[in-house]
């Protein structure tokens, strides 16, 4: 496979390649930030909303690509608290894309035993936004491969205020004493119980910020960022940021914080 197509490659796409086919450090969980979807969009002089259907569509290659890596659990930030204050008609275009994206791929989602969960006020969204979502979870509960984690109406400082209403309730009601209170105790009330940390936050785009997203679970994450749209990241800048993953937990070596 490598004769082919030495003569063109250049030394340090070798090594990379190299390094990803002995990936010995990979992620466990990766959660993405996927923004610049409608800057993708402006950039061809496209409607935003090609944008976000390109968004769609890579969304299916990135999961392929990071069941095929071994990675456990990717979490997706589809949709944040924020977007509702997005002019309507794209909201409307943007809750339309769960059904849409679900009609085209669930069928190889299935096939690659990926398993399909939600974090966020899923409540709020529109019914045929849940029902569709809905669907896909129940018909994937049983999955052993992947976690497809997607937030959907996700904001991480309300899902800490639910958190303390919760712990705050069960104080109230002498479930619990102020001294039992823990971290553990918050990180089981959050929608990421039972989920491992994210080990590797991607955020492309450009933009070098958390944008309320999982503030409490990435403490100890690894950040990358770059300025490439979400549309156009593709499996080669995802090596890249799981190769610099990997650089990194073998700089630390055993010194692991
Ligand atoms: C728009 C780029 C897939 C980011 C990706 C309602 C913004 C495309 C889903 C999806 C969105 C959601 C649930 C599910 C399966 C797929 C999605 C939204 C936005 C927010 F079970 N793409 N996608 N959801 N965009």
């Amino acid at each position: 496979m490598g004769f082919l197509k030495w003569p063109f490659k250049d030394k340090r796409n070798q090594q990379m390649e190299q390094d990803l086919d002995q990936l010995k450090i990979v992620p466990d969980h990766v959660a993405i930030i996927m923004d610049g979807n409608g800057r993708w969009a402006n950039k061809r002089g496209l409607p935003r909303f090609a944008g976000h259907k390109e968004g769609m569509d890579n969304i299916k290659r990135i999961v392929k690509l990071a069941n095929g890596y071994g990675i456990k659990v990717l979490t997706l930030y589809a949709f944040s608290t924020e977007n509702w204050k997005r002019p309507k008609q794209e909201v409307d275009y943007l809750m339309m894309l769960p059904k849409e994206f679900l009609d085209t791929y669930l069928p190889e989602l299935i096939e690659e035993n990926v398993q399909i969960k939600t974090i966020g006020h899923f409540e709020d969204l529109p019914k045929h936004t849940k029902q569709a979502v809905q669907h896909a979870i129940d018909r994937t509960q049983d999955n052993t491969g992947l976690i497809l984690n997607i937030a959907l109406n996700y904001g991480s400082r309300s899902e800490l205020v639910e958190t303390v209403k919760s712990i705050t309730a069960d104080v109230k009601a002498n479930h619990i004493s102020v001294e039992d209170i823990n971290e553990a105790m918050i990180s089981d009330r959050l929608f990421t119980a039972r989920l491992p940390e994210p080990d590797l936050l991607i955020r492309t785009s450009g933009e070098i910020r958390l944008s309320n997203f999982l503030l409490w679970q990435l403490a100890y994450t690894e950040f990358w960022f770059t300025d490439v749209h979400w549309p156009a990241f593709n499996e080669k800048e995802f090596k890249q940021a799981l190769l610099a993953y990997q650089q990194r937990k073998r700089r630390y070596g055993g010194l692991e914080a």
